[in-house]
């Protein structure tokens, strides 16, 4: 019996050949590995901007790591970090991406440094997430992202498998002479992550800061999108998402449930 089959020798060749680095998007690639690393593509003073915001919030009494997640800082709309969804470098990266009709789903920074230097385990971002199933994250580097302090890790092709039924951590069952991706990052460059791809990151040996964006996208339609941050909305679809209103009884709800009983 088969455990787990994958095109090993296609997706090797195009790891070992870095047809996933490039300072022009390659659709077919990002369809074919569920990644696509594009170099080069914001100006220095943009990146640099930004950054700036991230260290005055970072010594801001609201900055905070969120609980229970190893690397998640998250924001407001309103915190000046969020003006990069407005920008035209921004705009014109989302402009590739469903025919110009973009909306936010969510946008955050995940940050390693001397204070969170976990790795962070394999999984896929899709079960975490609702709406539709075509969706992207985008990580922009405000530093640079390597193996030494925590980068991201992508395995290739890993999508394909699509939504796993589930959430958490994945068995590391992969052919072991599967290719995996663990591209070194500069500012100005930029991932898209296709958010069925399995992926991970490793420890934080420098202490030095790993800090991206994930600004995560849909279609402007999707009845998901926070906000219209390019083209027409037109939604036809609307559903306030809130957990208590759609379900009776979910998984989740079950489970916050047994914990609460087992406190008391
Ligand atoms: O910060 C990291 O290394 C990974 C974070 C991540 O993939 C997630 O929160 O879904
Ligand atoms: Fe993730």
């Amino acid at each position: 019996m088969i455990s787990i089959k994958m095109p090993l020798a296609k997706l090797n060749k195009l790891i070992r050949e870095e047809t996933f680095s490039s300072e022009e998007i390659n659709e077919e690639i990002l369809d074919e590995l569920g990644f696509f690393v594009l170099r080069n593509f914001f100006s220095e003073q943009l990146v640099g901007k930004y950054k700036k915001y991230y260290d005055d919030y970072k010594v801001s009494p609201e900055f905070d790591r969120t609980p229970y997640h190893l690397t998640e800082v998250k924001f407001s709309l309103e915190n000046p970090l969020a003006g990069m969804l407005f920008e035209n470098e921004f705009k014109e990266l989302v402009a590739r991406f469903f025919d110009g009709n973009v909306g936010l789903y969510n946008i955050r920074i995940v940050k390693k440094d001397h204070d969170d230097k976990s790795p962070v385990f394999l999984h896929q971002d899709i079960g975490y997430q609702y709406g539709s199933f075509n969706r992207y994250s985008v990580f922009i580097p405000l530093t640079e992202c390597n193996n030494d302090n925590g980068g991201l890790i992508f395995i290739p092709g890993s999508h394909k498998f699509g939504y796993l039924g589930d959430v958490g951590e994945i068995n590391d069952i992969l052919p072991k002479d599967l290719a995996r991706a663990a591209p070194k990052i500069f500012p100005s460059d930029l991932v898209v992550m296709n958010s069925c791809l399995w992926h991970m990151s490793g420890q934080n040996h420098t202490g030095k800061e790993r800090v991206y964006y994930d600004i995560h996208i849909n279609h402007a339609a999707d009845p998901a999108s926070k906000l219209v941050i390019l083209g027409e909305a037109n939604r036809e679809y609307e559903l306030n998402y809130d957990r208590d209103f759609v379900f009776k009884s979910s998984r989740t709800q079950r489970l916050q449930k047994f914990y609460q009983s087992t406190k008391t």
